[in-house]
C-alpha cells in the first residue's frame, strides 16, 4: 500500500522488501503528492476545507459549469476532429496553451491520463489531464501568460480546485490515496443532495442548513429521498441518522464498498487522485453531456 505523501523523508527509500508487488512511485506521482500537500496546507491556512460530503455535493453544479471551458478547449485542440487528442495534438496544444511543464512531464501526464491505454485522450480523460497539469504547474513558478493564469479560465481553474478539494476531503491521512476506510468514514456524514436532474442552484459551501437559502436547499432538508453517488441512502434528519447508523450500517458499508470498487480503476485497493477525478466527473454529471 503506497503512502506517498506521508513523512518528510525522501520517498525513494521505499525499495525495501515489503512492497515487492507494489509499484514504485513515479516522478509524476511524487510531484502530484507535493502539489496536493501544498493545496491542503493552503486550504488549512485559509480555513476553507470541506467539512462534510454534503458541502462537496453542493458544489457539483459549479464544478460542472466550470468545466464548460474544458469542452471547448478539447474540441479546439482535437485538430483532426476525430473526437480524441493524440500525443502529437497534445504536444502542439500544450505549446499553444503555454503549459509550464517539461516535455518529459507532459508526456507522462499524457500517459497517466490515458486510462484505457489507447494512446488517445477522450474528453473524460482530458479533464483529468487538465487537472493534473494545473496541479503540477501550481507547484512551480507558473508563467503569467499560461492557460490557467488567464482570467477567462478562472471558472475552469475553480472547478479543478474544487475537485481537488473534494479529493482532499476524502484523503483524511494525506497519503495521496483514498482508502476504503476513508470513504466509509467520510460518507458517514453524508446528507442528501440533488439526484439526477435535480437541484442545480448555486449554494455557498457552508450554507447547507441555512435559513433563507435557495429552494433547492430547503427541499433537500425536507426529507426528500435523493441519490447519493456513493451510498444511495435516503435523506433523513440528524437524530434519525445517528440511530440508524447502528441498524443499517452494514448496508451502507456494502454500497459504499461497491462505489469504491468502481472508483478504483486499477483495483489496487486505493483510489489515486486521477482515479478519483475520473469518478468525480461522473458525479457532477460531466459525461451526461458528452454526446450532443
Ligand atoms: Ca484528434
Ligand atoms: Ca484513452
Ligand atoms: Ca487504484
Amino acid at each position: 500500500m503506497g503512502n506517498l505523501c506521508s513523512g518528510g523523508e525522501a520517498p525513494t527509500k521505499t525499495s525495501g522488501g515489503s512492497s515487492a508487488a507494489s509499484q514504485q512511485p513515479t516522478v509524476l506521482d511524487l510531484k502530484l503528492c507535493d502539489a496536493l500537500k501544498v493545496r491542503a496546507q493552503e486550504n488549512a491556512a485559509a480555513g476553507k476545507k470541506f467539512k462534510t460530503f454534503n458541502s462537496v455535493m453542493m458544489k457539483f453544479a459549479e464544478v460542472e459549469s466550470g468545466f464548460a471551458k474544458a469542452k471547448s478547449t478539447f474540441r479546439e485542440k482535437d485538430r483532426d476532429g476525430n473526437g480524441s487528442i493524440d500525443l502529437e495534438e497534445f504536444m502542439e496544444a500544450s505549446n499553444d496553451l503555454k503549459f509550464d511543464l517539461s516535455d518529459d512531464l507532459k508526456k507522462r501526464v499524457f500517459e497517466e491520463s490515458d486510462f484505457d491505454g489507447n494512446r488517445q485522450i477522450d474528453f473524460k480523460e482530458f479533464v483529468v489531464m487538465l487537472a493534473l497539469i494545473h496541479l503540477l504547474e501550481a507547484t512551480g513558478a507558473s508563467k503569467s501568460n499560461s492557460f490557467f493564469s488567464k482570467s477567462e479560465n478562472a471558472a475552469l481553474r475553480n472547478a479543478i480546485d474544487l475537485a481537488t478539494d473534494a479529493f482532499l476531503f476524502f484523503d483524511v491521512d494525506g497519503s495521496g490515496y483514498i482508502s476504503k476506510d476513508e470513504v466509509l468514514t467520510q460518507m458517514d456524514d453524508a446528507t442528501p443532495h440533488r439526484g439526477p436532474g435535480g437541484q442545480r442552484g448555486s449554494i455557498s459551501r457552508e450554507e447547507t442548513g441555512g435559513a433563507g437559502s435557495s429552494t433547492s436547499a430547503a427541499a433537500a432538508g425536507g426529507g426528500v429521498v435523493t441519490v447519493n453517488p456513493l451510498g444511495d441512502r435516503p435523506s433523513m434528519d440528524k437524530d434519525k441518522r445517528s440511530s440508524l447508523k447502528h441498524n443499517s450500517h452494514k448496508t451502507d458499508r456494502s454500497l459504499t464498498a461497491q462505489r469504491f470498487a468502481e472508483m478504483d480503476w486499477d483495483t489496487n485497493g486505493q483510489v489515486s487522485f486521477k482515479e478519483f477525478l475520473f469518478a468525480f466527473e461522473g458525479w457532477v454529471g460531466l459525461d451526461e453531456d458528452e454526446d450532443e
